[in-house]
C-alpha cells in the first residue's frame, strides 16, 4: 500500500474530485492526476492539489489533550477516553440524556456519519444531535422533500449540464466553490446552450454567464415568483405536462399571479426587460435545468425560495424529463450521505423519518435495540448551539467548528463556553476544539478508508493511501472505546466496511437505499448513484420485503444468461417515470414573497452577504494550514462598491468596521464595483475580528431551521472616525 499510486478522493468538496496519492520516502505525498474518475477528469482546484500539507504531523494534532487547570496538556488515550466517559455518564446521572449534545459534520464519510447517530440514540440515549449541514443544504432538501418527494441534491449526473439547453445557477460561485465543474458551464455554451448566473455579485461566474441578473440578497423568492407570472402571462406553461405529472398547479398559479413584474422589479432590483429575457431564454430549448446554491438557500425564506424556482421548472414542463430538472449544488465532501444516515435531528439511517413507526423498527431491529428506545426528534443545528449551558449540559463535537461558521458566532462561543463538559475530535486544534475538555486527535481521508456521496448522489469509495501518524486514532475507533466505556460493548464496529456492511442493511428499503452497494462495486464501478436497492427487494416491488439478511447476500455477481443485471445498477437519474409522492405527480408548493429577516433602516441601512473564496474553505481550520493556500487568501476582506467606499472616505486596503446588531467585525476594504451599492460581501473563513459570523443574522426558515446567512442589516464604517 505504501509504494504504488492509490486512487481516492479529495477531503474537502462536494465534487469528490477524483486523485491519485503517492507516498514519498520522505514522508510527504504526492498527488497526481486520476484521470479515469469522470466528474473532474483529472482536474483539480488549489485547496485538492495542496490537500496532503494538512496531513503533515506539524500541522495537526497526535495526542489527546485534556485540560487541567485551564489549559490543555497533553494525555493518554485511556486518559482522555476515560475523562469523557465519566463526563457524560455524569452529566446524564444529574440531568438526564437529553443534557448530551451532540453536533456532527456534512464531511464525515457515510460511516462515521451513521455510527455517530446510532452513538447518539443507542448509546447516549439522546434526542439532541444535529449537524452542520443544517446551515448548507437544508433549505432545498425540505423544498425537494415537499415538491419530489425525495432530496438528492442532483437527480442527473453532471454530465448532463452541456447537453441542456439553458441552465440558470442561481447564487453559486461555482467557479470559485468547485472550480473544476465551471468545465461542465463552459461546455454548454460551446453546444450552443445559454448560461444566467442570479448573484448580487458579478462573481467568476456571473463573468460566464450570458446574462447576469444581479437582485438584491434575499430576493430571489420574489424573482422566482416574477418569472413564474410571466410564464402565465406569456403563455409559456406546459398544461399537458402539468396535468399529468403534478398537482395543485391552481393555488400556486394564484400565488405568483400576485407577482407583477414591475412590483418584482421594484423589490429585486431586477428590470422587467431583463426577467423577459431570462424567461425567453429558459423557455426556449427544448430542455433546460435551474441549479441552485447557498445564495437562495441560506436564507430565512430558503425552503420557499427554492420552491417558487421548483414551481418554474414545473409549470414549464422542466423537471422528471431528460436534461431538465431543478438540482441543488450541494457543498461538503459527504454533503449529500452526510444528511442521509441519521446525523440529523429528525432522522434515521436511509433517510427514514424518526418519528414514522415503520421506519424506527426497521432501524431498531438492524441495531438490535427496543423501538420504543429509540429517542424523538431534537433541535436544529443553531437552536441545539443556542440552547449549549441551558438544559443541555455536555456536546461532543466531531466535523465542525462553529466558533467560526455558526451564525452569531460571539454568541454560540460564549454558549459553548458555559457548557459543563466539551469534547473535541478534529485533526487540527480548531478555534472550537481551543475551548474543550477533552480533545481527540483523529486520522483523515488519506489516512482511512470510507465512503463519501458526492453531490450528484454518487456513492464513492475514498481508500487509505498512508499510515496515520502515531497517536491518532479513527473516528470510529473513539466511539467504539467510548460505547464500551459507556457499557455497550458491541455494535461500533472500527473497520470501515463492516459499518457499511450493517448502514446497508439499516438503509435498506429508506428513500436513499445503499443496500445493492458493497465496497467492492464502488472499486469497480468507480461510484454507484443510489438508491441502489437489493434486486430482490426491487422485484418484490416493496420496501424491506423478504428477509433482509438473505436479500443482501449478493456476492458481486456477472449478469444473468439473458444479459439482465444480477445487482441493481444504481440510479444516475431519477424522476423520469414518475416522481417519489404517493401518487408519483410532482408537488406545485404555493409560495408568496415576505422581505428578509432584517431588513435595513436608518440605523443599519446596507445589506451584508457572505460567502467564499476559492483558496479557503469553511472555517478555514484546514485550509489556513497550508502556506500556499494562505498566500492566495491571507485573511478577511469587506467587499464593497465605490460609491460606498467613497462616502466612508475608505480607500482599497483601508480597515472598515461592519456593525450588525450582534456585533462588530473590522477587516480591510476591497473596493470594487462588481458588487451591488447597497450590499457588501464578507468571506466566513477567519476567526477573530474579521470573523464575518459575529454579524450574521439567526432568523431561521421556519422549515428548513436554516439561518439567514445570505442577507442581514449593517452599516459600514471607516474605522479611524470610530477609533478616534
Ligand atoms: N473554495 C471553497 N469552495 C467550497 C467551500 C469553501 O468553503 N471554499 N465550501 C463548500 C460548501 S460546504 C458549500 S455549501 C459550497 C457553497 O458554494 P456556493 O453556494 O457557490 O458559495 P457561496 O460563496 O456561499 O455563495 C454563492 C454566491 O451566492 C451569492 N449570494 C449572496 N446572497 C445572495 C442572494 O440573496 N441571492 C443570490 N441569488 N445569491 C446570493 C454570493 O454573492 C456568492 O457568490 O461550496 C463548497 N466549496
Ligand atoms: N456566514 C456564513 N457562515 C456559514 C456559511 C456561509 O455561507 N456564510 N456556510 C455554512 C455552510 S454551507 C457550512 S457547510 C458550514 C461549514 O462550517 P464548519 O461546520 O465549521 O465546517 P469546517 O470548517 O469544514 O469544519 C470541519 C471541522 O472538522 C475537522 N475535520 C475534518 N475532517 C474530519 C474528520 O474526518 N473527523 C473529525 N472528527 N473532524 C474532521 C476540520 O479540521 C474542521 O475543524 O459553515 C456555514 N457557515
Ligand atoms: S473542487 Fe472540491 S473536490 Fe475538487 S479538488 Fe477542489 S475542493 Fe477538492
Ligand atoms: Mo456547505
Amino acid at each position: 500500500m505504501e509504494t504504488s499510486a492509490t486512487p481516492t478522493h479529495c477531503p474537502y468538496c462536494a465534487l469528490q474530485c477524483g486523485m491519485n496519492l503517492t507516498p514519498a520516502p520522505d514522508g510527504t505525498v504526492e498527488v497526481t492526476e486520476r484521470a479515469d474518475f469522470p466528474v473532474n477528469r483529472g482536474a483539480l482546484c488549489g485547496k485538492g492539489r495542496t490537500a496532503p500539507a494538512v496531513l503533515a504531523s506539524s500541522v495537526r494534532l497526535t495526542s489527546p489533550l485534556v485540560r487541567e487547570g485551564g489549559v490543555l496538556v497533553p494525555a493518554t488515550w485511556d486518559e482522555a477516553l476515560d475523562r469523557i466517559a465519566e463526563g457524560l455518564s455524569s452529566i446524564r446521572s444529574a440531568h438526564g440524556p437529553d443534557a448530551l449534545g451532540v453536533f456532527g459534520g456534512g464531511g464525515l464519510t457515510n460511516e462515521k456519519a451513521y455510527t455517530l447517530g446510532k452513538f447518539a440514540r443507542v448509546v447516549l440515549g439522546t434526542s439532541q444531535i444535529d449537524y452542520n449541514g443544517r446551515f448548507c443544504m437544508s433549505s432545498a432538501a425540505a423544498a425537494g422533500i415537499k415538491a419530489f418527494g425525495l432530496d438528492r441534491g442532483l437527480p442527473f449526473p453532471l454530465e448532463d449540464i452541456p447537453k441542456t439547453g439553458c441552465v440558470i445557477l442561481v447564487g453559486s460561485n461555482l467557479a470559485e466553490t468547485m472550480p473544476p465543474a465551471l468545465r461542465y458551464l463552459t461546455e454548454l455554451k460551446d453546444n450552443g446552450g445559454t448560461l444566467i448566473v442570479i448573484d448580487p455579485r458579478r462573481t467568476r461566474t456571473a463573468e460566464q454567464a450570458d446574462l447576469h441578473l444581479a437582485p438584491r440578497p434575499g430576493t430571489d423568492l420574489a424573482l422566482a415568483l416574477g418569472l413564474l407570472h410571466l410564464v402565465v402571462a406569456e403563455g409559456r406553461a406546459d398544461e399537458e405536462y402539468i396535468r399529468e405529472r403534478t398537482t395543485g398547479w391552481e393555488d400556486a398559479r394564484a400565488a405568483a399571479m400576485a407577482h407583477w413584474p414591475e412590483y418584482v422589479e421594484r423589490i429585486t432590483g431586477v428590470s422587467v426587460p431583463q426577467l423577459r429575457e431570462a424567461l425567453r431564454l429558459f423557455c426556449e430549448p427544448e430542455a433546460a435545468m435551474v441549479l441552485t446554491a447557498r445564495g437562495p438557500e441560506q436564507q430565512s425564506k430558503g425552503t420557499d425560495t427554492v420552491g417558487a424556482w421548483i414551481n418554474l421548472c414545473l409549470a414549464t414542463g422542466r423537471a422528471g424529463r431528460p436534461l431538465s430538472g431543478y438540482g441543488c449544488l450541494t457543498g461538503q465532501g459527504n454533503g449529500q450521505g452526510g444528511r442521509e444516515h441519521g446525523q440529523k435531528a429528525d432522522q434515521l439511517p436511509g433517510y427514514r423519518k424518526l418519528n414514522d413507526p415503520a421506519a424506527r423498527r426497521h432501524v431498531a431491529e438492524v441495531w438490535g435495540v427496543d423501538p420504543d428506545s429509540l429517542p424523538g426528534p431534537g433541535r436544529s443545528a443553531y437552536e441545539l448551539l443556542d440552547a449549549l449551558g441551558t438544559d443541555i449540559k455536555s456536546l461532543l463535537l466531531m466535523g465542525s467548528n462553529p466558533v467560526v461558521s455558526a451564525p452569531r458566532a460571539a454568541h454560540v462561543e460564549e454558549r459553548i463556553k458555559s457548557l459543563d463538559f466539551l469534547a473535541v475530535c478534529d485533526v487540527v486544534l480548531s478555534e472550537t476544539a481551543a475551548l474543550a475538555d477533552v480533545v481527540l486527535p483523529v486520522t483523515q481521508w488519506a489516512e482511512e478508508t470510507g465512503t463519501t456521496t458526492n453531490l450528484e448522489g454518487r456513492v464513492l469509495l475514498r481508500r487509505q493511501a498512508i499510515t496515520p501518524p502515531e497517536g491518532v486514532r479513527s473516528d470510529l475507533e473513539v466511539m467504539h472505546e467510548l460505547a464500551a466505556r459507556l457499557g455497550v460493548e458491541k455494535g461500533f464496529p472500527t473497520d470501515p466496511e463492516e459499518v457499511f456492511e450493517e448502514l446497508r442493511r439499516a438503509s435498506a428499503g429508506g428513500p436513499a437505499d445503499y443496500s445493492g452497494i458493497t465496497y467492492r462495486r464502488l472499486a469497480e464501478e468507480n461510484g454507484v448513484f443510489w438508491p441502489c436497492p437489493t434486486p430482490s427487494e426491487e422485484a418484490a416491488g416493496a420496501v424491506g420485503a423478504g428477509t433482509e439478511e438473505a436479500a443482501l447476500d449478493v456476492p458481486h455477481n456477472p449478469p444473468h444468461d439473458d444479459g439482465t443485471p444480477s445487482v441493481h445498477p444504481g440510479t444516475p437519474r431519477l424522476f423520469l417515470d414518475r416522481f417519489a409522492t404517493d401518487d408519483g405527480r410532482a408537488r406545485f408548493v404555493p409560495v408568496l414573497h415576505r422581505a428578509v429577516a432584517e431588513e435595513p433602516d436608518a440605523e443599519y441601512p446596507v445589506l451584508l452577504t457572505t460567502g467564499r473564496v476559492v483558496a479557503q474553505y469553511q472555517s478555514g481550520a484546514q485550509t489556513r494550514r497550508v502556506d500556499e493556500l494562505n498566500a492566495a487568501a491571507p485573511g478577511p476582506f469587506v467587499e464593497l462598491h465605490p460609491r460606498l467606499a467613497e462616502r466612508l472616505g475608505a480607500a482599497e486596503g483601508d480597515p472598515v468596521a461592519v456593525v450588525s446588531r450582534r456585533g462588530r467585525a473590522v477587516a480591510p476594504a476591497r473596493i470594487t464595483t462588481s458588487i451591488r451599492p447597497d450590499t457588501v460581501f464578507m468571506p466566513f473563513h477567519w476567526p477573530g475580528e474579521g470573523r464575518a459570523n459575529t454579524l450574521t443574522n439567526p432568523a431561521l426558515d421556519p422549515t428548513s431551521r436554516m439561518p439567514e446567512f445570505k442577507a442581514c442589516a449593517v452599516r459600514v464604517e471607516a474605522v479611524e472616525a470610530v477609533e478616534a
